[in-house]
């Protein structure tokens, strides 16, 4: 899968980032969305594959595209027969997140992807758009901390895995109200809070990387983005666990609106007969292989931002995967119209 789709889905999130980056600064996050969603559809549907969109954005009424359930890539064509052996086709599931952090974009801020994540069918979590409790952390911590503890226990757990002091953990928690108890337990057991006001899925993947400063994602963001969290974790060995959020009582704002009672009948009705189960990396991306693609729109922790000059852009990269367990950066130079100088960096 790697070896064939590898290229591809970098090019994917690089045309998303591209898109999307024109819009940076323009404070109108729609706009830096839908660009970013086209893009991403137009590359896919070059790539020779079938493929399914599990996680994407939204269910079919309410996106036009890349929506839950679309097909896309050139095997899904009506006359794909004639250039498409079904024999040596594999099915692939997609979850995608054009623009991961649609706000961070329009004001210019931090810490903005294009990303995506890959496997065979069935291989990803189709998370309902509900949200999510997470907690990631350094491959070190993995399966020692746990969603369960609270969190004065795992800051201890990682301490001790880690080799150091509670003090010098630094840890990610969402700029929101229902964090205010855990932001004051987290600093009350010592260590120090990064508050971000979007983008968990750059933060729960910067734990698996020494030297970015991030040694844990704490609390509630949403479900199909710890889908592909979880993706990337999984392929690097990082501790991810996430349990779905259904009660509108916890997460006031935003994807669950409805009662309790009827989210839970809403599970029920996709097969997820226990709505609080913890799921690990390894059940919400159990394929298999699994790829994972991000393209820095804005600048952040990983990869840096989309760059325009004279002509082109540059753009970074990072395309994970479990088959070669490589974590790959890919800087690329992009040649619009001819380009009066290359930007080096
Ligand atoms: C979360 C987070 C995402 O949007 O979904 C957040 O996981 C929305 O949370 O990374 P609220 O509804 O509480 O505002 C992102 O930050 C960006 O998509």
């Amino acid at each position: 899968m790697e070896s064939t789709l590898g290229l591809e889905i970098i090019e994917v999130v690089e045309q998303a980032a591209l898109a999307s980056a024109k819009w940076m600064g323009k404070g109108e996050k729609d706009t830096a969305d839908e660009v970013a969603v086209e893009a991403m559809r137009e590359r896919m549907n070059n790539i020779h594959m079938r493929g399914r969109i599990v996680i994407g954005e939204g269910e079919r009424d309410d996106a036009p595209m890349l929506y839950i359930g679309e097909e896309v890539g050139i095997c899904t064509r009506e006359d794909a027969k004639d250039y498409c052996n079904p024999d040596e086709l594999i099915e692939i599931d997609i979850a995608v997140d054009p623009c991961e952090g649609t706000n961070l974009v329009a004001y210019g801020q931090n810490g903005s992807m294009a990303v995506l994540a890959i496997s065979e069918k069935g291989g990803l979590f189709a998370a309902p758009d509900f949200y999510m409790k997470k907690l990631a952390a350094p491959p070190a911590a993995r399966n020692h901390v746990d969603i369960n503890k609270t969190a004065t226990q795992n800051l201890q757990i990682l301490a001790d895995c880690l080799d150091r002091s509670i003090e010098e953990l630094v840890v990610v928690v969402m700029d929101r109200s229902r964090h205010k108890d855990l932001i004051t337990e987290i600093r009350e057991a010592g260590a120090r809070v990064r508050l971000i006001s979007d983008g968990d899925v750059s933060a729960a993947i910067s734990c698996a990387f020494a030297g970015t400063n991030i040694h844990a994602l704490m609390g509630i963001g949403a479900a199909p983005e710890g889908v592909i969290s979880a993706a990337a974790m999984r392929c690097m060995g990082g501790h991810f666990q996430g349990q779905l959020i259904y009660d509108p009582a916890i997460v006031k704002t935003g994807l669950i609106g409805e009662s309790k009672e009827s989210n839970i009948e809403r599970l029920k009705s996709m097969g997820i007969e226990d709505p609080d189960r913890v799921y690990n990396a390894e059940e919400l991306a159990c394929g298999e292989t699994v790829l994972f693609a991000a393209c820095g729109i804005t600048p952040g922790t990983l990869m840096n931002g989309v760059r325009f000059f004279g002509g082109g852009a540059r753009t970074q990269s990072l395309v994970i995967s479990s088959q070669s367990m490589t974590a790959r950066f890919v800087d690329t130079v992009h040649m619009f119209n001819n380009p009066k100088y290359i930007q080096l960096n």
